[in-house]
């Protein structure tokens, strides 16, 4: 079970780049609809249209939306929730292997769309688009799905047709993610990240909410209690009942140093932003360790059985948060500390490949798949353990740790660095070539790379290739290449050929070269 009442108070660091006050940003943030439940119900069909609820221990941690419509509540007793609804089935939730999986395949397909997603919990995503927002006045400017504005201003600075572009993008990931994955969420879109999680939960199961920035403030006092800021956990709600602040807007007014008297200024100034909807904290990609393991050092120990004995004890718990971490591994470490007569200790560490199995039968590797695993990889340990040390002198060992690594690299790898090296590559390679290339080999066009770099990051490699190119290279990129009168959304979703063919057809009609009107191109405008 996870937490509910923790505080979260690093989570939107509003202390982040100030240059974010505006409403530049367009941040997309996706939960799914009783997570727990949907997995179940999509390993066991049969479970589909029956009040369903996910129990660990005496405890229903969440249950589908047709036991809702019957009283049951999240984290309710399972002895209550039967009260409310007898016909209730319960499954038991307490391997999370399933939800850990399906938590990756989301994060998976959302990456897809941004590099910039940020992972919270099993169910949750933050995703900035900002840099899919294409700035072209063609773009329709309807938001998709419900709307929240509680008045008829609009901020002049472009952000609502922002937002309605990141409506758009958000629907489309939800299409994806029911199509793939069979599994429906709800999206909240705002310009910044606390807005973008609390305006997501206002519709719920299976819509999305945008946030027009002129009513951020109304949606923030609608929440009337501090505590249901995300980021005001029950500890600082404690210090703030103490001081008498028990609404939004006793928060926004109190006093400054009253507030850092009791939490410190950092805490303070972060809160009383959040009081205001301000939060300028950043959609930090999700990256995952490169190794998993743990070490124990001890008294020193002499014989081969005690080593055995604490390996075993070592690989139990490095096997689980393996398990929990949910990729499989390539690599199996262990370090020794050696204790030499002199007295000092040397450390030193030996690596081989392995085979690990994922499919063990429990996520605590009990079942006899995982035992079988287990014997495999302590006769790995005893074979790098006998490269360490010479069993036929005398020996001492105060340390032993494990460690695996070599995930597969989607996954542990920066995807921003990856993107760039990407483009680097192919600048290198283009720039290695004597013979002239036909454009698309030469990668000056690489949109998929380009679209994921930060505005800023995007510019001057743009600039860069533009540099390098020949100036009789007739189409230089630009930004936002993309046809008058075509939906740059839609026209970033076309195959590359189609693509080049309408930008060929607009370079024709600039240079005022009469030829017969493009059917394509009559069709994507007529379309748009
Ligand atoms: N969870 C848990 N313990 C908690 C809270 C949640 O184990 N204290 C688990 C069960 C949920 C999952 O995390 O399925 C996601 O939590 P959510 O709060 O997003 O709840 P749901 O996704 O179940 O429902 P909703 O449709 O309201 O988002
Ligand atoms: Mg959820
Ligand atoms: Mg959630």
């Amino acid at each position: 079970m996870e937490g509910e009442d923790e505080d979260h108070e690093f989570l939107f660091n509003t202390s982040a780049d100030q240059s974010f006050n505006k409403h530049e940003r367009v941040i997309i943030h996706i939960d799914i609809d009783c997570f727990y439940a949907q997995v179940e119900m999509i390993l066991n069909p049969s479970l589909r249209g029956k009040p369903l609820g996910i129990k660990q221990k005496n405890i229903v941690v969440t249950c589908n939306y047709e036991a809702r419509a019957l009283g049951v509540e999240k984290l309710m007793t399972i002895k209550s929730a039967l009260e409310k609804c007898p016909s209730l089935i319960l499954a038991n939730g307490e391997d999370l292997k399933k939800y850990r999986e399906m938590s990756e395949k989301i994060y998976q397909v959302l990456q897809s769309y941004s590099l910039f997603v940020e992972k919270l919990g099993f169910d949750e995503n933050f995703i900035d688009v900002t840099h899919k927002v294409v700035k072209c006045p063609e773009v329709p400017q309807v938001i998709t799905g419900h709307t929240f504005q509680d008045s008829d201003g609009i901020c002049a600075c472009g952000c609502t047709e922002r937002l309605a572009q990141g409506s758009f993008i958000a629907q489309k990931m939800r299409d994806r993610l029911r199509d793939e994955l069979g599994i429906t969420s709800c999206a909240g879109i705002a310009f910044n990240k606390l807005l973008a999680k609390l305006i997501g939960t206002t519709h719920k199961p299976n819509q999305q909410t945008t946030l027009l920035s002129t009513s951020s403030l109304s949606l923030i006092k609608s929440l009337k209690h501090p505590r249901n800021i995300p980021g005001i956990g029950s500890a600082i709600n404690r210090k703030l009942e103490a001081l008498g602040i028990d609404t939004i807007e006793k928060l926004q007014s109190a006093e400054i140093f009253k507030l850092t008297e009791a939490l410190g200024a950092k805490i303070a100034n972060q809160i009383q932003q959040l009081s205001f909807g301000i939060d300028n904290s950043h959609v930090k990609i999700t990256d995952r360790p490169k190794s998993i393991g743990a070490e124990d050092g001890f008294t020193p120990i002499r014989s081969e059985v005690e080593v055995q004995k604490k390996l075993t004890c070592l690989l139990d718990r490095v096997l689980e948060l393996v398990e929990k971490d949910g990729r499989k591994p390539s690599q199996l470490k262990l370090t020794v500390r050696k204790l030499h007569p002199s007295s000092h200790s040397v450390r030193e560490s030996r690596q081989t490949t392995i085979e690990y199995a994922t499919e063990t039968g429990s996520s605590t590797h009990q079942g006899p798949g995982g035992e079988k695993q287990k014997v495999k990889l302590m006769t790995t340990l005893k074979n790098l353990f006998e490269k360490i040390i010479d069993c036929d002198v005398s020996w001492q060992v105060t340390l032993l740790g494990i460690s695996f690594s070599g995930f597969p690299s989607s996954n542990s790898a920066s995807p921003v660095k990856n993107s760039i090296n990407k483009y680097f590559h192919l600048k290198a390679s283009s720039s290695r070539s004597e013979e002239p290339q036909p454009p698309a080999k030469r990668g000056r066009f690489d949109e998929s790379v380009l679209q994921e770099l930060p505005p800023d990051i995007r510019q001057e490699v743009l600039q860069d290739m533009q540099n390098q190119l020949p100036s009789s290279d007739a189409q230089k990129p630009t930004d936002f290449n993309c046809p008058k009168g075509i939906d740059p959304l839609v026209f970033y979703e076309l195959p590359m050929e189609i693509r080049e063919e309408l930008l060929a057809e607009e370079r024709m009609k600039k240079q005022t070269i009469k030829r017969k009107p493009n059917n394509l191109l009559q069709y994507f405008r007529k379309a748009s």
